[in-house]
């Protein structure tokens, strides 16, 4: 039994991709790949890969992570600037004893040496948006814009798991500020023994919890993965609003051993793609804790 589980509307096209290569036998790692890919080279998403939103000083950083559930090795890019697909500097990362995670220069490097497609991730939209809020905001971070990572779970007919993610970040973030999407514990985890977990929101607030990791405890523990995602964005909110906080924007995803789903949010509408036996389809949660249910595009109109 395989499954596949990503972030936002936007992973649905790179899903059915990353679903079909399952069903091929492909292992959980290649589909993970397969789909963020897709995701960082299409421009028309803001948030991720070619054409995400830039930092203050009008460069393009992008994070991204990979973790193999079998081995709980991990690889990962923060701040990358002209590395085509930093999914796949993530993975040919992760395995390595020492020097999984790299920054900057250094994974820049990297990525050149290993032969990954390099190339100029600004578009002319994102520059346009990036000149309009230097215009309007003397380049200054003024909060969170629904700015989402895309990350992605997965469970193949061997057992193995294995989660990556992939971001631009916050726009306008300050250059060399990294998020928790490359951060183990935080933006992703994944043991499979146990499941895989990952999370998209205000990377500030999520590091704050470890979510990730917060989840796959809990499923350690016997918890579904629907529960083990309400019960630690349930705590965390808990935690803000005693320190007099909102509960923010964050959004949660996790996948079992068995293939079974699950999804938490703080938001009014998180959607989310999901395949398994019976192909893939798109989902949303909610802030209200209702029922998650399949939805159609239609429903999702306006939503990332
Ligand atoms: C970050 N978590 O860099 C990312 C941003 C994002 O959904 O997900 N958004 O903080």
């Amino acid at each position: 039994m395989s499954a596949i589980i990503g972030t936002w509307k936007m992973c649905y096209d790179g899903l059915c991709a990353g679903h079909a290569l399952l069903a091929g036998g492909a292992s959980a790692g290649d589909a993970v790949v397969r789909t963020v890919t897709a995701v960082e080279d299409d421009p028309a998403y803001t948030s991720v890969g070619y054409g995400g939103l830039p930092a203050s000083d009008g460069r393009v950083l992008l994070d991204a992570a990979f973790m193999d559930g079998h081995t709980l090795r991990l690889g990962g890019v923060m701040g990358v600037e002209n590395v085509r697909n930093p999914i796949q500097a993530a993975r040919l990362l992760c395995g390595r004893e020492t020097n999984c995670l790299l920054c900057g220069r250094g994974a820049e490097q990297f990525a050149v040496e290993a032969g990954l497609k390099m190339r100029d991730m600004r578009t002319e939209n994102a520059m346009r948006r990036w000149r309009e809020a230097v215009q309007q905001e003397a380049g200054r971070l003024t909060a969170y814009r629904g700015h989402d990572t895309v990350c992605v779970l997965a469970l193949d007919g061997e057992g193995r798991m294995a989660a990556g993610t992939s971001t631009s970040g916050l726009f306008m973030k300050a250059p060399g500020r990294v998020g928790d999407s490359p951060i183990v514990g935080s933006g992703f985890y994944c043991d499979e023994r146990y499941g895989a977990a990952a999370a998209t929101g205000l990377g500030e607030d999520i590091m704050r919890g470890c979510l990730s990791y917060e989840i796959v405890s809990r499923m350690r523990a016997g918890v579904s993965p629907a529960d083990a995602c309400a019960g630690a964005l349930a705590a965390l909110v808990e935690r803000k609003r005693s320190l007099g906080e909102d509960a923010g924007s964050i959004s949660l995803i996790a996948l079992s051993p068995s293939g079974a789903y699950g999804a938490a949010t703080t938001l009014p509408v998180f959607p989310f793609a999901a395949g398994g036996a019976d192909g893939v389809a798109l989902y949303a949660a909610r802030a209200d804790g209702s029922p998650i249910r399949a939805v159609t595009v239609a429903e999702l109109e306006g939503e990332p």
